[in-house]
């Protein structure tokens, strides 16, 4: 079956996070995307300047009503990410209800954005919305290992928490939890992603890979669009997903890397260069496996 995605995320005019980030590899792998932009500011947060517009929770019905009004609201995918306010989640999780009630076969997935290494970016009233409804409808969820400690309330040290964590995510009744890069402390210069499916059996992957020596913004959406191409286009297979999400999302990095060489570290010179990588993105080149656990 053709794939058919609703996109709801952050529009940048200038550089690639949310919908900039995640739009064009699920097109560039043949996935048709509609795509709301919950907001549209002129470039990411992390600029020291930053101007725009946020789509209220009213705009967002309205954009959903008229879809409606006119047949258009059949998807087979929603993906959703960094969400900055409450009232905007709460819509959220009625628009998951209504596609789901269209098709029932629809597949949630959803980046649970809160905060990185210890640091809360969204408002704290999102934490238990979050924890006691989303988690919930989501099919995929993408937590870091912050946000996964928050979530199932968890605290993590090392790998075996990790893995108690997710257990506690499958029992809220979400079926695959992704952690998409997990910094365990004692291991140093090794990032993890950590992957489990609970249906009739339980599968559980690990990957290690090498840190790149550099934060980026937008890696995060990055990944969830992959894995939801990949998992759509293997027919769910989970391991090949994440190899090729990996290989694709290493691919962008290195090219990011490559182009600051001599610009120095200023933000606008880390923008993801994904655009560049059109042809990593629809050809990975697996380089780490997926190591069953
Ligand atoms: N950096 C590297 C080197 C990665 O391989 C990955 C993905 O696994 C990420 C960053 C993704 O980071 P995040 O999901 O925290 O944005
Ligand atoms: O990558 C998450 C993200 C989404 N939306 C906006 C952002 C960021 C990260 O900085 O600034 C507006």
């Amino acid at each position: 079956m053709e794939a058919r995605v609703l996109s709801i995320q952050s529009h940048v005019v200038s550089g690639y996070v949310g919908n900039k980030s995640a739009v064009f590899p699920m097109q560039v792998l043949g996935l048709d995307v509609d795509f709301i932009n919950s907001v549209q500011f002129s470039n990411h947060t992390g600029y020291k300047v930053v101007k725009g517009q946020i789509l209220t929770e009213k705009e967002l019905d309205e954009i959903i009503t008229g879809l409606k009004a006119n047949g258009l609201d059949i998807y087979t995918h929603l993906l959703t990410g960094y969400i900055g306010s409450k009232s905007f989640l709460c819509q959220i999780i009625n628009v998951v209800k209504e596609l789901k009630k269209k098709n029932p076969n629809l597949i949630y997935v959803c980046d649970p954005v809160m905060g990185d290494n210890g640091k809360l970016y969204v408002p704290n009233e999102l934490l238990p919305i979050y924890r006691e409804s989303v988690i919930q409808l989501a099919d995929i969820i993408t937590p870091n290992l912050f946000e996964a400690e928050l979530l199932s309330e968890v605290p993590i040290e090392d790998i075996s928490d990790v893995w108690k964590a997710v257990d506690v995510l499958h029992n809220k009744g979400c079926e695959t939890i992704i952690i998409s890069s997990a910094d365990i402390k004692a291991k140093p210069g090794i990032l993890y992603v950590f992957a489990s499916r609970k249906k009739e059996k339980n599968e559980k992957y690990l990957m290690e890979l090498n840190k790149y020596p550099n934060s980026f913004t937008g890696t995060g959406d990055l990944f969830a669009s992959l894995m939801l191409s990949w998992m759509h286009k293997t027919k769910n297979d989970l391991k090949k997903s994440l190899e090729y999400t990996i290989a694709s999302l290493q691919s962008v990095l290195k090219k990011t890397l490559d182009n600051m060489q001599g610009k120095g570290n200023d933000v606008k010179n880390k923008e993801l260069r994904i655009i560049q990588s059109k042809t990593e993105i629809e050809e990975p080149k697996v380089i780490y496996e997926a190591v069953i656990v």
